[in-house]
């Protein structure tokens, strides 16, 4: 099945997207403030990444899986702010001409061609910083444990048992020949780690008991994976100004990814599999987990 074959039988999650979107925006204009001396200049290409761009879908999977368990958006939206900008802080590094030296993102150009290389670190710096400052603020939850826990497990996935780690893997040659199961532990750490949080979280802020977590990250495992083989399907054949990102760059740097690999057919159909497999694990939670699906729905069907 094509992905516009898929995408007809997709909820629209079109509204609580742009909501999302309105909220983590108002939110990045709050926290991300101007100062009047030359520092202005990190905060202008903070601002130029983190605002008015990306899906936001890490936010509003923690919000939806945080609504699962009656917690107020006021809180989750707060941990949603946090992962989009260790979200952000890794794209504006892995743009970087010592990484995958990229000129676009989010349909603008990347912070170091807006702004220069050590504005850039220093931005993708200062947002891997301010995701545990607001973690760690009580306006994110009052018990500090609760915190605590946001702030190691978020630390643990951005860090090089997670993205970090994943990254390592992407930039060393793999070992021929590549193998499904290589990859797919490459993209469980690069990819998946952040997913893996985004959902957590809302486990986290709910007090969720072991069960419950357990049918969470099975969601999450099989959502991360599905998000990537649909991230490789769009390099191989979106269209670049819905993706507002160079494309076919798989291919020039001659990576081996899930499609290169399976093929797209193939592809497609495995994600289709990942997607079924991670509602599957919703089942326990009933109509609360409505929206969850519907994000899992989405990220195989999306053009962008
Ligand atoms: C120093 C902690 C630390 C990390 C830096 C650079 C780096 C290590 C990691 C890079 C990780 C990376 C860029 C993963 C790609 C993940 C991915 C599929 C990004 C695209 O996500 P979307 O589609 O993007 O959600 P939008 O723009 O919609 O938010």
């Amino acid at each position: 099945m094509r992905t516009a074959e898929i995408a007809r039988d997709v909820p629209r999650i079109d509204l609580p997207l742009a909501k999302i979107a309105a909220d983590i925006d108002a939110l990045f204009e709050r926290v991300l403030v101007i100062p009047s001396d030359p520092s202005a200049r990190l905060l202008n290409a903070m601002r130029h990444a983190a605002i008015g761009g990306g899906k936001r879908l890490r936010p509003l999977l923690a919000c939806a899986s945080a609504d699962i368990f009656g917690v107020s958006r006021h809180l989750s939206v707060r941990a949603g702010l946090a992962v989009e900008c260790i979200h952000v802080h890794s794209l504006i590094h892995d743009d970087l001409p010592c990484m995958d030296d990229d000129d676009l993102r989010r349909g603008k150009p990347t912070v170091h061609v807006a702004f220069d290389e050590a504005t850039a670190v220093l931005a993708g710096d200062s947002l891997l910083a301010l995701a545990f400052e607001i973690l760690s603020d009580p306006e994110t939850h009052p018990l500090a444990e609760v915190r605590v826990e946001l702030v190691r497990d978020l630390a643990h996935a951005a860090g090089a048992y997670g993205m970090a780690g994943g990254q390592m893997l992407d930039l060393m040659p793999m070992e021929q020949p590549a193998d499904m199961e290589a990859i797919a532990r490459l993209q469980r750490l690069k990819t998946g780690a952040l997913i893996g949080w985004s959902v957590e979280c809302g486990a986290i802020l709910g007090r969720a008991g072991t069960e419950e977590r357990t049918s969470l990250r099975g969601y999450a495992q099989n959502l991360g994976l599905a998000f990537q083989i649909t991230d490789d399907l769009l390099d191989v054949s979106g269209d670049p100004s819905s993706v507002g990102k160079r494309l076919r760059k798989d291919e020039a740097q001659g990576k081996e990814t899930f499609v290169t690999l399976l093929g797209e057919e193939r592809a497609r159909h495995q994600a289709q599999i990942l997607v079924d497999q991670a509602i599957e694990h919703l089942h326990a939670f009933g109509q609360a987990a409505d929206l969850l699906a519907a994000i899992a729905r989405f990220a195989i069907s999306r053009d962008r």
